[in-house]
């Protein structure tokens, strides 16, 4: 077997939704480097046009839609000019996400809404609008950017626990459901990653000092550090491409050993 051939992404489409910046362009900027063509799609056109430009900037010939992952009709239409400009996608990757901190009894239920929107509820509808295209195809991949709030919870993100807990079991549904018409669904688990996301978390004290979440994360982390955007990059060629075959309904945690880890004594 050419190994370089199991995990080249020549000839095939990826769908990044959420890919403006983060680690949905981390992941986009992979997944090209493996020779995938790029669409993503973001809701404003400021940030489009940015991240056009961010991936021209890295010689990526990206092609970006405004679209909320919401919005069943955006999303088949964002379904149907990547079919006409590119051909059908080959390659899912639910990334798109936001994330509401707010103890829970004073989460408005607005809120608890749309965090499950986004999170889990845009995940199926991008899903449910690839999926037959991926069926006539003969094949198709789905990553679902999960979280280790997939598998923990913790105080303020009851919503966003509850979205990626649900997000971890639809992967696993999509795999028993799609698997048989060779579509692979799985699932990465990203750890603590430094992005706009989780910014407020990482921000410098007034003194001068390392916030107490960041000090917090590190001693829970053995690798002692936070992820950046780009350890996630192999983890998604590998789950994008013919490497990972039968490999579904598996969550792939890359989060430096925190799900391993005790913590740091303090
Ligand atoms: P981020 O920096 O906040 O980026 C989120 C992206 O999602 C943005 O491009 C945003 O674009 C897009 N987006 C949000 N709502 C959308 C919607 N309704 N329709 C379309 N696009 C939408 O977040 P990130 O840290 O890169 O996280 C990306 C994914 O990884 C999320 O699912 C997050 O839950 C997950 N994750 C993050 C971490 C972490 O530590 N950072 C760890 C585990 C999992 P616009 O706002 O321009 O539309
Ligand atoms: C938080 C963080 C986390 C990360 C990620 C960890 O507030 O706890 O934002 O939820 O975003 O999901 O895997």
């Amino acid at each position: 077997m050419e190994m370089n051939k199991l995990f080249s992404l020549e000839g095939k489409v990826a769908l990044v939704t959420g890919a403006a910046y983060g680690i949905g362009f981390a992941i986009a900027e992979a997944l090209a480097g493996a020779g995938a063509k790029i669409a993503f799609n973001c809701r404003s056109q400021a940030n489009l046009d940015k991240a056009l430009a961010d991936y021209a900037a890295k010689g990526i010939d990206a092609h970006g839609y405004i679209s909320d992952v919401t919005d069943e009709a955006q999303v088949a239409a964002l379904v149907e000019n990547i079919e006409k400009e590119l051909g059908g996608v080959d390659i899912l990757v639910n990334n798109a996400g936001i994330i509401k901190r707010i103890p829970m009894t004073e989460m408005s239920t607005e809120d608890f809404r749309q965090v499950i929107d986004i999170d889990l509820v845009g995940p199926f509808i991008c899903s449910k609008a690839v999926i037959p295209g991926m069926i006539k195809k003969g094949h198709g991949k789905i990553i679902n950017i999960c979280s280790m709030m997939s598998e923990l919870g913790r105080e303020t993100v009851s919503a966003y626990a509850a979205a990626k807990g649900g997000l971890k079991m639809l992967t696993r549904n999509i795999c028993s459901e799609y698997g048989e018409a060779n579509i692979q669904c799985n699932g990465i688990g990203p750890g603590y990653i430094a992005t706009p996301q989780t910014a407020p978390l990482r921000e410098r004290q007034a003194d001068g000092s390392r916030h107490p979440f960041d000090q917090f994360i590190v001693s829970k982390t053995p690798a002692a550090r936070w992820g950046e955007p780009e350890d996630l990059m192999g983890p998604a060629v590998f789950l994008a491409s013919d490497a990972s075959n039968f490999v579904n309904g598996h969550i792939l945690y890359v989060d430096g050993g925190i799900l391993a880890y005790i913590g740091k004594q303090p």
